[in-house]
C-alpha cells in the first residue's frame, strides 16, 4: 500500500465476471475493462449497452433525461437472465455508469438493489496543471509533472492510462496540460506532437486535452509585430494554428488563456478588452468546436485602491460582450485562493456569459502536501453561496448556467498531482482531487458524503476507520484558516513561497503584494474596510448581500475583517474582543490539530503501516507548523497593538525578530 491506487483499491477477485459489451469501441473496451478489474468475486453478469441498443426496447428505461454524458445503473431482466445493466445515451455513459457501479460496490452497496441514475451538471470537468515544460510543476507539492515531455510522444508511460482513469472516475473530462504562465514553445509542432500522444491515451477515457496559450504567441513564434486581437494577421495566425492542432488533435478542447495579470501578455497590452482578445481566439478554434477559457483573474498596478475590486471592475461591463463559445474562469474569491475568501461578486453579476469557476486543489495556501486540510468544505461553501442576485440563486446554480441557458458551463480544478507515487503528496490530498471532481459532476453533493465515500475506497469498509477518517478531514480546513488566518484576515503568508506566516511583510514593489496591505493592522484596530468608508468592495454584491457584509454586527465572524477595520477591543457577539477572538481562533486552531493528530494515533492498529506512517510525520509536521504560524502572527499582533495575551493564552515560543529571520531556500513549486 503505497496510495498509488488512489480511491480505485478493487478488491481481488478469485473469478472473471461475465461481462457483455453490446458495442466495441475504445471506450467501451475501456469501460468493460474497468469492471473486470473492479467487479468482485459473484457480482456478475454485466451488460453495457447504451440505451437505443434494439435489446433494451421494450424496458421503458428513462433514459432521455441522462443526455450525452449520464448513466444508469440497474438490475434488470433480459431473456430470463437478472444481469446488471450499465446504459447511457452514448459511450461515455456507459463509461461513467461502469465507475458509478464500482463505488456503489467499494462504499457497501449491493449488487443485486443496484439503482443509480445521474448526469453531470456542468458540461466542462476540467483540471488546470501548472505544470512547466522543464517539469517543474508551479504550485505543485506532489513531485515533478507527470508529463514527461521530454521523452514524449515516443514512449506513453503507463501512468498517463492510469491518470486518466482516476480522472474518469470522477466524471472530469477535460484537462489542460501547461501552465496558465504559458511558454509560447508550447504551441509549436514539436509539443502539438507530445499533446496528441497524450490526447490519444486520454480519449477512451473522455478526457480532452486543452493547452494554455501564451497571448503574444504571433510575436514570438509567428514573427508578427504585434499580438493586437484587432490585427488581422494576429487573428489568421491563431487561426492557423488552431488548425494545426486540430489537425494533431481532432478533438482539442480549447484554449486557457491568463492575460493581463502579473506580467502575462494581453490585449490590454494594446488598448482592447477582454472581449476583443477572447473572441480573436474564440473565432480561431470555433470551426473545430474549441472553446476559450479566459480568465477573469486580473490585477494591475493602476488601480491601488483595493485588489479585490479589479475582477469584477473589469469583466462586469462586458457581460454580453463574448462569443458563445468562451466562458470566463473567476477563482472562487476575489483575491487569489486564499484558506478562506468571500464568494466572488462577479458570480451573479454577468448573466449573458457563462462563468466557469476555478479552484485551487494544490494547497499553495494551506500548508502545501504537508499539512491535512480537506478543501470539500471550501468548495462546498462556495457553491452553496446566495448571491442575492436572484431568488435561490446560489454560486453553483450560476456556474451550471441552466437558468441562462448558456451552452457551455465548468468548473476548473488547479490539479495536486505530481509524479509522486501518491500522486499527490500525501494520501489525504487525494481527497481533495476527489472532492473537487465529485462536486463538478455533482455541486449538491455534501462535502461530508464525498469524504465518507472517498475514506471508504480508500481505507477500507470498517465503519470505525470511516468515522475516525470522516471526523479527522470535516474540521481540516477550519483549523488551517483557524492557525493562518481567522476572522477574514487572508494574505498573510510569506512572500514567494507562500508556506509560512509573514504578516509583517511590506517591503514589495507593489502595494498589493504585502500582506499589510490586506490587514492594515495598526495601533487603533484590524481589517481592511471595504465598506462605504473604505473601498466599497460591498457594493459589488447584489443589495440583500452587500447590506450583511456593510454591518460589522451582520457579517459573519469568518468574514468579518475582510470587509471591516475594527478596533481591537470591538465587542463581538461571542462576548469576547477582536483581539480576544482572534487569539481564541489561533489556539482552537492547534487544539484541532493536535486532536487530528490524537484521531489519526488511534488508527494505526487499522490502517497499512505505510500510508499511516507518512500521514503521522505529516501531521507531526503541521501541529509543529500550526504552533510556529499562531506564534508568528501573534508576536506580530502584538507588536502592534502593545496589547497582552487573553488569560490562559501560551505566549508565543520566540520573539517576533526570530520568526522575520526565518528563511527558506528552495521551496517546492516557486515560479521560476
Ligand atoms: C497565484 C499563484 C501564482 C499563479 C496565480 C494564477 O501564486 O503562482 O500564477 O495564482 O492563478 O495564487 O495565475
Amino acid at each position: 500500500e503505497d496510495g498509488y491506487q488512489l480511491w480505485m483499491r478493487y478488491p481481488a477477485s478469485a473469478s472473471q465476471p461475465a461481462i457483455e459489451v453490446a458495442r466495441d469501441t475504445p471506450m467501451t473496451r475501456a469501460a468493460a475493462a474497468e469492471v473486470r478489474r473492479g467487479l468482485p468475486t459473484g457480482a456478475g453478469p454485466v451488460l453495457l449497452a447504451l440505451a437505443r441498443d434494439p435489446r433494451l426496447q421494450g424496458l421503458r428505461l428513462a433514459t432521455a433525461k441522462l443526455g450525452d454524458e449520464g448513466y444508469s445503473v440497474q438490475r434488470i431482466t433480459i431473456d430470463g437472465r437478472t444481469v446488471t445493466l450499465i446504459t447511457g445515451n452514448s459511450d461515455r455513459g456507459l463509461l461513467y455508469g461502469a465507475f458509478a457501479l464500482l463505488r456503489h460496490l467499494d462504499t457497501g452497496g449491493a449488487i443485486d438493489t443496484v439503482a443509480l441514475t445521474a448526469a453531470p451538471a456542468v458540461t466542462l470537468r476540467v483540471l488546470n496543471h501548472w505544470d512547466n515544460l522543464d517539469g517543474v510543476v508551479e504550485r505543485g507539492y506532489a513531485g515533478r509533472s507527470l508529463w514527461d515531455w521530454w521523452s514524449l510522444p515516443d514512449v506513453k508511460d503507463p501512468r498517463y492510462t492510469d491518470y486518466a482513469r482516476a480522472n474518469a472516475s470522477l466524471g472530469i473530462n477535460g484537462t489542460v496540460l501547461n501552465n496558465v504562465n504559458a511558454k509560447a514553445v508550447s504551441l509549436t509542432a514539436p509539443y502539438i506532437a507530445k499533446a496528441a500522444a497524450l490526447a490519444d491515451v486520454f480519449r477512451p477515457y473522455g478526457i480532452r486535452v486543452y493547452l494554455s496559450a501564451r497571448f503574444s504567441a504571433p510575436i514570438e513564434l509567428g514573427g508578427i509585430k504585434t499580438a493586437d486581437p484587432r490585427d488581422p494577421a494576429v487573428a489568421a495566425w491563431w487561426k492557423a494554428k488552431a488548425d494545426e492542432i486540430y489537425r494533431a488533435i481532432p478533438d482539442f478542447g480549447g484554449f486557457l488563456v491568463k492575460a493581463n495579470s502579473e506580467g502575462q501578455p494581453g490585449p490590454r497590452d494594446y488598448g482592447a478588452s477582454h472581449a476583443d482578445g477572447a473572441n480573436m481566439l474564440a473565432a480561431a478554434v470555433k470551426p473545430h468546436h474549441g472553446i476559450i477559457m479566459w480568465r477573469a483573474f486580473v490585477y494591475a498596478e493602476t488601480d491601488p485602491d483595493d485588489r479585490a475590486k479589479q475582477a469584477y471592475t473589469e469583466f462586469k461591463p462586458l457581460d454580453g460582450k463574448f462569443a458563445d463559445n468562451v466562458i470566463v474562469q473567476v477563482k472562487n474569491g476575489a483575491i487569489d485562493f486564499q484558506p478562506r475568501e468571500p464568494f466572488h461578486p462577479l458570480f451573479g453579476a454577468m448573466p449573458k456569459t457563462p462563468l466557469m469557476i476555478e479552484f485551487q486543489i494544490t494547497k499553495e495556501y494551506l500548508g502545501f502536501a504537508s499539512h491535512l486540510a480537506y478543501l470539500g468544505p471550501l468548495f462546498e461553501e462556495v457553491l452553496d453561496a446566495d448571491t442575492g442576485v436572484r431568488r435561490g440563486e446560489t454560486v453553483a446554480s450560476v456556474v451550471d448556467g441552466a437558468d441562462d441557458r448558456h451552452g457551455i458551463s465548468g468548473m476548473a480544478g488547479v490539479a495536486n498531482i505530481g509524479d509522486s507515487r501518491d500522486w499527490s503528496g500525501s494520501t489525504f490530498n487525494q481527497a481533495n482531487w476527489y472532492a473537487f471532481g465529485r462536486l463538478a459532476w455533482d455541486p449538491t453533493l455534501s462535502s461530508q458524503t464525498i469524504a465518507r465515500e472517498w475514506a471508504a475506497q480508500t481505507f477500507g469498509q470498517d465503519p470505525a476507520v470511516i468515522d475516525a477518517v470522516v471526523a479527522i478531514m470535516a474540521g481540516s480546513r477550519e483549523a488551517a484558516v483557524d492557525y493562518t488566518g481567522p476572522l477574514g484576515l487572508a494574505h498573510l503568508m510569506a512572500t514567494g513561497h507562500h508556506y509560512g506566516p509573514g504578516p509583517w511583510v511590506s517591503e514589495l514593489a507593489r502595494p498589493e503584494w504585502n500582506p499589510v496591505y490586506y490587514h492594515r493592522a495598526d495601533r487603533g484596530g484590524i481589517g481592511f474596510d471595504r465598506t462605504r468608508t473604505g473601498s466599497n468592495a460591498v457594493a459589488q454584491y447584489a443589495p440583500r448581500v452587500a447590506k450583511v457584509y456593510a454591518d460589522p454586527a451582520k457579517t459573519p465572524l469568518e468574514e468579518l475583517l475582510w470587509f471591516h477595520h475594527l478596533p481591537w477591543d470591538h465587542q463581538l457577539s461571542t462576548g469576547r474582543t477582536v483581539w480576544g477572538e482572534l487569539v481564541h481562533r489561533y489556539d482552537r486552531g492547534i487544539a484541532t490539530v493536535v486532536d487530528m493528530r490524537r484521531q489519526w494515533e488511534a488508527l494505526k492498529p487499522r490502517i497499512d503501516a505505510k500510508r499511516w506512517e507518512k500521514a503521522a510525520s505529516q501531521l507531526a509536521v503541521q501541529e509543529r507548523e500550526a504552533r510556529w504560524w499562531r506564534d508568528a502572527s501573534l508576536a506580530y499582533w502584538m507588536s502592534i497593538n502593545g496589547l497582552a495575551l487573553p488569560g490562559g493564552s501560551a505566549p508565543p515560543a520566540h520573539d517576533l525578530a526570530w520568526y522575520k529571520a526565518q528563511t527558506f531556500p528552495y521551496p517546492p513549486g516557486n515560479p521560476q
